[in-house]
C-alpha cells in the first residue's frame, strides 16, 4: 500500500485489510470443504457407476444454513462499510484550511483559504501544480469542474472523489504529522491529456505553512 498520510486513510486501510482477512477465512473454509469432498467422496474402486452418495436435496436445515450464513457475512461487510463511509463523509463546520479544487481539461487549480488569507495555484499540462498543506490539521476540499468529469485522487490519502460539472462534491481529511511530497492524479478518463493531469501535495509543518500562506498571498495581490 502507498504510505498513508491522513487519519481517514487509516480507516480505509483497516477496512480493506479486515475485508481481506474475512474473505480469506471464508475462502479457507470453502477450499477445505472442496478438498474434503474430493478426497473422501471420490469415486472408489469397486463402486458401481450408478452408485451415488446420499443426496440432501430439500433438506430444510441445510437449506436454511445456506441462506443464513451468507446473510450474516453480507451483514458484517455492510455494517463495517456503512460505519466507515459515515465517518469518511463527516464534515466539520470549522476546518483549519479550505481548498477549492478545480479540475479542468487538463490540469488543476487549487485555491487555499487559511485564516482569512488566500493562495491560488494553477497548473498546465506538463507543469504540475503543487498543493501545500499543513500537517496535523483538518482540511476541507470543495471539488468543482467547468468541463467534464474528473476525479481528485491522492494515492497517499487512500481516497479519491469524482469532480463533476454542476455537482458540489466535498470531503475532509485530518492530515497526519508526516511532512513530505506526495503525488496526485486525475482518476477519471477525461480526454486526450488525461494522463498529464498530475499534481503534488506537499505536507509541511505548521510554521512553514503559515510562512507560505503569508508570502504567497502577498505575491498574489500584486497585479
Ligand atoms: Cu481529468
Amino acid at each position: 500500500m502507498p504510505e498513508n498520510v491522513t487519519e481517514q486513510g487509516d480507516t480505509v486501510l483497516a477496512l480493506w485489510q479486515g475485508s481481506w482477512v474475512a474473505a480469506i477465512a471464508v475462502g479457507v473454509v470453502v477450499w477445505g470443504l472442496i478438498i474434503w469432498a474430493c478426497v473422501f467422496h471420490r469415486k472408489r474402486k469397486g463402486g458401481g457407476d450408478d452408485e451415488l452418495p446420499p443426496q440432501v436435496r430439500y433438506n430444510l436445515p441445510i437449506e436454511t444454513l445456506y441462506t443464513v450464513v451468507p446473510l450474516i457475512m453480507v451483514s458484517v461487510f455492510f455494517f463495517f462499510t456503512a460505519r466507515d463511509e459515515v465517518y469518511l463523509d463527516e464534515l466539520s463546520k470549522t476546518p483549519d484550511a479550505v481548498v477549492k479544487v478545480e479540475g479542468f481539461q487538463w490540469s488543476w487549480r487549487f485555491t487555499t483559504q487559511y485564516q482569512g488569507k488566500q493562495v491560488t495555484v494553477s497548473g498546465i499540462p506538463g507543469k504540475d501544480p503543487q498543493l501545500v498543506l499543513p500537517v496535523s490539521k483538518k482540511v476541507h476540499f470543495d471539488l468543482h469542474s467547468p468541463d467534464v468529469i474528473h476525479s481528485f485522487w491522492v494515492p497517499a490519502f487512500l481516497f479519491k472523489r469524482d469532480v463533476i460539472p454542476g455537482v458540489h462534491n466535498k470531503f475532509q481529511v485530518d492530515t497526519l504529522n508526516k511532512p513530505g511530497t506526495y503525488v496526485g492524479r486525475c482518476a477519471e478518463l477525461c480526454g486526450v491529456d488525461h494522463s498529464r493531469m498530475l499534481f503534488s501535495v506537499k505536507l509541511v509543518p505548521q510554521a512553514e505553512f503559515e510562512q507560505y500562506i503569508q508570502t504567497q498571498s502577498q505575491a498574489g495581490s500584486t497585479p
